[in-house]
């Protein structure tokens, strides 16, 4: 039985080794079912996921809210174009701007092109209303920047895997370090021509780097002062994912239902992904106000199934679902609660070296150089233990569950880390 089970993963890796373009390297587990907290691999092992398609599935595996608003949406409409209107996009347009508290939303479909969306209404609104010549706009960017893969946004990458080979570039861009206010302004000062300061409030790819306090008020605060568009990229930290509906929310607690999030900082432009629509279906956005939204005229921008009706449906039952099932308030709980353990972890340990994050987007620092395999070599004796992780570097894993998860779930998830570490060591 084993034997013959061992071969199904193993037909399945060479059949996308075979036929799909060598683009990822994923860890060797061949997932076929998915529910809540849990997927199960075509050998029928039960694992933990605590990678959430990288913050997509915060609502948990096939949520069955949002899988049923697909499915009975897909038995009636599923895309008109924008040529015609349709009866569920206003709906959602609706849903989502007094959700998240602007006047108006861009629909699309994936990240990378929410990113490309808010480029594009960043310089269209620097020549028409912040009257910077044209060709002249340029957008501010941090360092170790994860934004998307599309030619423009991987030319303001400083990742040289996702970089080279794929020139010439698109132009426009200053590169600054992240969490670094006098860099900021000294940017800022420089030059006349800046539209926008496009940023992470905690950098992902980077090894979830969370900013001083104050970091993103103070960059706001600054942005305003030179009159430049502070674009918030929360396609992974958005939410509910770090304890709050948004990374940029304040003190709000999000216990409130009707809470659209008190504002610790207010974006000019928000983009989100990913998890609007809990991993089911892509639908991405960029939301603003009227006063920045109204550059956008009809031709300016769009995509065929940008805001479709399948995508409408599931995006206002995906975020239905973060509000009735608290998850912004499970994720700051859990999240807690799952630093102590690690952190009481560390002292007893020579290869724990430290744990960091917010909410449920947590990393932990692992005592070996960026270029050991000792992270991949973990997360393959975690898949062996029954939890699913991914290195974000030769030394740190990312940790990031379905938001969805019980206290004691989250117990079980940190003996079997624990545990892991504890082998690994001897
Ligand atoms: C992959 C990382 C996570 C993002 C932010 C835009 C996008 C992403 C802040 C683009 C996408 C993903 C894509 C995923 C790996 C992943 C990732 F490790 F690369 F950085 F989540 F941490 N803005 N992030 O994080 O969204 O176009 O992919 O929908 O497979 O490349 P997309």
């Amino acid at each position: 039985m084993a034997i013959v089970d061992q071969n199904l993963s193993q037909k399945a890796i060479d059949l996308e080794n075979e036929y799909g373009a060598h683009n990822y390297h994923p860890l060797p587990v061949v997932l076929e079912k998915g529910e809540g907290v849990y997927v199960w691999d075509v050998e029928g092992k039960k694992y933990y996921d605590f990678l959430s398609a990288y913050s997509a599935v915060n609502q948990g595996h096939c949520h069955p809210k949002i899988v049923d608003a697909l499915s009975s949406q897909a038995k009636k409409l599923t895309l008109t174009s924008r040529a015609f209107h349709n009866d569920i996009l206003g709906v959602y347009e609706k849903y989502a701007c007094e959700y998240f508290g602007f006047d108006k939303i861009l629909p699309m479909n994936t990240g990378a092109e929410a990113v490309e969306t808010a480029i594009k209404i960043c310089r269209k609104w620097a020549y028409e209303k912040k009257g910077i010549a044209e060709n002249e706009a340029k957008i501010i960017v941090c360092e170790n920047n994860f934004h998307g893969r599309t030619t423009t946004i991987i030319s303001f990458s400083n990742d040289p895997v996702a970089r080279k080979n794929f020139g010439p570039y698109t132009k426009g861009f200053i590169k600054i370090e992240y969490d670094n206010l006098e860099a900021l302004e000294a940017a800022l000062m420089a030059d006349s021509n800046i539209a926008g300061f496009l940023v992470e409030p905690i950098q992902g790819e980077a090894g979830v780097y969370v900013p001083s306090e104050y970091y993103l008020q103070k960059a706001k605060a600054l942005c305003e002062q030179y009159n430049v568009l502070f674009i918030a990229d929360e396609v992974q930290t958005g939410i509910a994912r770090t304890g709050r509906l948004l990374a940029t929310c304040g003190n709000c607690t999000c216990s409130n239902k009707n809470c659209s999030g008190t504002p610790e900082v207010k974006p000019d432009m928000l983009i989100l992904g990913k998890a609007i629509s809990g991993g089911v279906y892509p639908v991405s956005a960029v939301l603003a106000n009227d006063d920045i939204m109204g550059v956008i005229r009809p031709g300016n921008h769009g995509s065929t199934f940008g805001g479709n009706p399948i995508a409408a449906a599931v995006a206002i039952a995906a975020l239905e679902v973060v509000k009735e099932e608290n998850l912004a308030e499970n994720a700051e709980r859990l999240g807690k609660l799952f630093r102590d353990k690690l952190e009481a972890f560390i002292p007893t340990s020579d290869l724990l070296l430290g744990v960091r994050g917010k909410g449920l987007l947590n990393a932990i620092l692992i005592n070996d150089t960026e270029e050991s395999d000792t992270a991949w070599n973990i997360c393959l004796k975690l898949r062996d233990n029954g939890l699913l992780a991914k290195p974000t570097h030769g030394n740190i894993i990312r940790f990031a569950p379905p938001l969805v998860m019980t206290e004691e779930q989250l117990l079980d998830c940190v003996s079997i880390i624990v545990k892991t570490i504890t082998e690994f060591e001897k």
